[in-house]
């Protein structure tokens, strides 16, 4: 049996009987469907997965019979939605209490859930579901692992197809590009690709900016493979650098050590956090550091889990996080550096691997 089941039962306090996920229209979707099918493609609009300690099934559209059926999960097609409505109606009879993610799911397909569950209950096992998603299966690491593969080339690659005079969208769609020809099933999320001032603002989408000579040029962008994420930021100069540029750099670089050489089962997120925070702190860039230093990473890009100053998390075997301290000054640029980790006992596993030294394109 796979051990997604049982480490979402297993972190169910709330006993339920079972757990049911629907999908809302693209892009309303759950991606705890995917979590817990495992089924690595289609859009499953309509989808419906219902998990109990020992099985999933999946009620699907024909849309996605072929992907449904050859991913080995049982399923269940349905031809209208009468009869949808019917098949879910008649598997929750067996149920007591059945859990639903209330991240994830619609306001319409809740009332539709309710609709079937008849007498009954329902209840939120959204916490429960999070706890037991940001701890991955051995299948869950070898895709992540995969997509942070085909990351990695394509970061070591920009020196070769990125130069002054490209646009910010050309070099995103290079690097979009790059990662499906190297077996991407997709992009993890909208590829970031910023130029100059652009550079400051942490979560910026990439428009018509031209790259010019000195200039800083960041890339955070990773391969989405078999529906798991890989997400990596590197910063780049263009032509010659200088010196608070090289300042920058230098000073987020020794915060992402620090913070992978922090990185361990059992450490807390905030001191790993800290371990990042207080060499930015002390550096001339005080108070320019303004995210988190990770995230969890998996079906998601923003997968649950944390490394960050307000969030009370102990790091464990098995999670998949990513480190990322950044600095960013408004008007001028910013830094940053990221890599995805797997925690260990003893410490952490690299799982992307670039150069990290301030290059020249
Ligand atoms: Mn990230």
């Amino acid at each position: 049996l796979a051990t997604k089941e049982r480490k979402l039962f297993a972190q169910l306090k709330d006993k339920v009987d079972a757990v049911a996920f629907t999908n809302g229209t693209e892009p309303n979707i759950d991606l705890s469907f995917f979590w817990v099918t495992g089924i690595p493609n289609g859009i499953f609009e309509g989808g419906v997965a219902i998990a109990t300690p020992r099985t999933v099934e999946v009620i699907s559209s024909e849309l996605e019979e072929l992907s449904a059926r050859t991913s080995g999960v049982r399923t269940t097609v349905y031809r209208t939605m009468k009869q949808r409505e019917e098949l879910v109606r008649k598997r929750f009879s067996r149920f007591d209490r059945i859990g639903v993610n209330s991240e994830e799911l619609t306001y319409a397909n809740y009332k539709f859930f309710r609709k079937c569950a008849g007498k009954t209950k329902l209840i939120d096992v959204s916490e429960s579901i999070e706890k037991a998603r940001v701890i991955k299966s051995e299948d869950e690491i070898s895709r992540i692992q995969k997509a942070c593969d085909i990351t990695s080339k394509t970061a070591k690659a920009i020196p070769e197809f990125i130069s002054e005079g490209m646009t910010e969208t050309a070099a995103a769609a290079e690097l979009n590009y790059m990662m499906m020809k190297l077996g991407a099933t997709t992009t993890a999320f909208t590829t970031n690709a910023s130029f100059g001032p652009a550079t400051a603002e942490p979560h910026y989408t990439p428009a018509g900016r031209r790259l010019g000579k000195g200039q800083l040029a960041l890339f955070d962008f990773g391969a989405q493979y078999m529906r798991y994420a890989a997400d990596l930021t590197r910063t780049f100069v263009c032509s010659k650098p200088n010196a608070k540029q090289i300042e920058m750099h230098r000073v987020v670089l020794e915060a992402q050590l620090a913070a992978i050489d922090a990185i361990h089962g059992g450490a807390h997120g905030k001191e790993v956090d800290a371990a990042a925070r207080d060499i930015v702190e002390r550096s001339t860039f005080k108070g320019k550091f303004i995210h988190g230093t990770g995230h969890g990473l998996g079906v998601s890009v923003h997968d649950p889990g944390g490394i960050r100053m307000s969030k009370d998390m102990i790091l464990e075997p098995g999670m998949v996080m990513t480190v990322e301290p950044g600095v960013y000054i408004s008007g001028f640029g910013g830094v940053r550096i990221e890599d995805d980790v797997l925690v260990t006992k003893e410490g952490c596993r690299v799982m992307t691997r670039a150069p990290k030294e301030l290059i020249r394109l």
